[in-house]
C-alpha cells in the first residue's frame, strides 16, 4: 500500500458540508440520506491556502446556494446495499478466520468454528457477515495468497450451505481473493485499502459488480498495517480521509464499478492516532457528502480501549456499542461490529425511543 504523499493530500472538488443534526420536528429539520437522522444547519469544511481546515456555520439556504451538490448528497436516500435498504442502521459481523486478529485472533481458525459463530451471528441480527483471513492490525504481518484464500473459503462455503440467503462479505486487500470469495457467495468486496495494494483489484471489483449485484467497500488507511501507528500525520484528518475517498470512489467507477453500490469508511484506527480518530468520529457526517453509504469499523479498537480504560480488546463490547450508537446517530448506515448480539439489541432499544424514528418525521 503506497504512503500518500502528506504534502498534497488530493483536492475535493466540492466543499464538505458537515449536517449540524436536530430532533426530527426542528423548523426546517432535513432527513439525512433518506434515513433517520435529521438536519438543519450545515458547517461548511474547506482548505485555506495553508492546507488547514476551516469550518463555518451555514444556513441551508447558505449552503443550497454556495454548495447544492453537497447538500444534494447529504439528502439524496442511498440506494439499497445488497437488498439490504439503508433507511435503517445496518449490521455486519466480523468473522475473522485468523491466528492473530487483535481482537478474535484463533478463535475461528476452524472453518466448522467459524460458521458456527457466523451463524450465531446472523440469528443475533446481523445483515451481512464480514470473512477475514488476514489480520490488518497494527504491526500485522502480511499474508500470502493461497494462505488467505484457504483460511475463507472453507468458511465461506459452510456459511452458503447452512445459510444460503446471508449476505456474505470478504475483507481482502488481494484481487484473487476476492474473485475465489466470490465464486463460493460472497457478495461484498471490502478492502481496507480502498483497492491501491493489489494493482488487479480495481478491474476485478469491476468485473465482479457487473456480475452480480455485489458490492464494494473503500477503506481510507494511511500506509501499510505494519508501520501505519508510527507518528501518523494529516494537514487535517477529516478534509484528508474524505479526499482520498472521494479519489478512491472516482477512481474506481472510472474503472467500471456502479456508484451506487460503493460504500465508504473513514478507516477508525488504519494510521491514526486518538486524536484523529476522534475528529473523524466527532465529523462522521461530513463524509455523506460524498453521497456513498458509510460503513463504520470501531468495535473494540484501541480508541475504545483508550476512551473506556478497558485493556483486553475482547472486554470492549459495552465501549464498542456505545461508539457504534455514536456512528448511528451521525448516519453511519453499516456498523461492523463483533459483538453483534449486543449492538442489534441496543440499536433496537435506541431506535424504538425514536433515536432512530424516521416513520414519525415528515420529510
Ligand atoms: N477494521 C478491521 C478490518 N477490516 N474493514 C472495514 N471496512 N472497516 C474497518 O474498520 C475494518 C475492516 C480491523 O478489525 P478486525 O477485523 O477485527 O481485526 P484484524 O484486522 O486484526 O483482523
Amino acid at each position: 500500500m503506497a504512503t500518500p504523499d502528506l504534502s498534497a493530500p488530493p483536492a475535493l472538488r466540492e466543499p464538505l458540508l458537515q449536517p449540524l443534526l436536530c430532533e426530527r420536528g426542528a423548523p426546517g429539520a432535513r432527513r439525512l440520506t433518506g434515513g433517520w437522522a435529521w438536519f438543519n444547519a450545515v458547517l461548511r469544511l474547506e482548505r485555506n491556502e495553508f492546507g488547514e481546515g476551516e469550518r463555518r456555520v451555514m444556513s441551508l439556504a447558505e449552503a443550497e446556494a454556495e454548495a447544492r451538490a453537497a447538500l444534494g448528497a447529504l439528502t439524496a436516500p442511498r440506494a439499497a446495499v445488497l437488498g439490504l435498504s439503508l433507511d435503517r442502521p445496518r449490521i455486519m459481523g466480523v468473522l475473522n478466520a485468523t491466528p492473530d486478529s487483535f481482537s478474535d485472533g484463533g478463535r475461528h481458525l476452524e472453518p466448522e468454528r467459524a460458521v458456527e459463530a457466523g451463524l450465531a451471528m446472523l440469528k443475533a441480527g446481523a445483515d451481512i457477515l464480514d470473512i477475514g483471513g488476514e489480520s490488518t492490525r497494527p504491526g500485522a504481518a502480511p499474508v500470502s495468497e493461497a494462505e488467505e484464500r484457504d483460511r475463507v473459503l472453507p468458511v465461506i462455503e459452510g456459511l452458503r450451505a447452512a445459510a444460503p440467503e446471508a449476505r456474505l462479505s470478504v475483507d481482502t486487500r488481494k484481487a484473487a481473493v476476492a474473485e475465489a470469495a466470490f465464486a463460493a457467495g460472497a457478495r461484498l468486496f471490502n478492502d481496507v485499502s480502498a483497492l491501491s495494494y493489489d494493482p488487479a483489484a480495481p478491474a476485478a471489483a469491476a468485473a465482479l459488480m457487473r456480475e452480480s449485484d455485489a458490492a464494494l467497500c473503500l477503506m481510507h488507511a494511511q500506509g501499510d498495517p505494519r508501520t501505519m501507528q508510527d507518528d501518523p500525520r494529516y494537514q487535517d484528518a477529516l478534509l484528508d480521509v474524505a479526499a482520498f475517498l472521494q479519489q478512491r470512489l472516482e477512481r474506481a467507477v472510472a474503472a467500471g464499478a456502479p456508484r451506487e453500490r460503493i460504500v465508504i469508511d473513514p478507516g477508525i484506527g488504519f494510521g491514526k492516532t486518538l486524536a484523529h480518530n476522534i475528529m473523524l468520529m466527532d465529523g462522521l457526517g461530513a463524509l455523506h457528502s460524498l453521497g456513498a453509504p458509510i460503513l463504520l469499523g470501531v468495535s473494540r479498537k484501541r480508541m475504545i480501549g483508550a476512551l473506556s480504560g478497558v485493556e483486553a480488546a475482547d472486554r470492549r463490547q459495552h465501549g464498542s456499542v456505545a461508539a457504534a450508537l455514536f456512528g448511528a446517530a451521525r448516519g453511519a448506515q453499516i456498523l461492523r461490529v463483533h459483538d453483534v448480539a449486543e449492538t442489534a439489541e441496543a440499536l433496537a432499544v435506541w431506535m424504538g425511543l425514536g433515536g432512530g424514528a424516521a416513520e414519525f418525521g415528515a420529510a
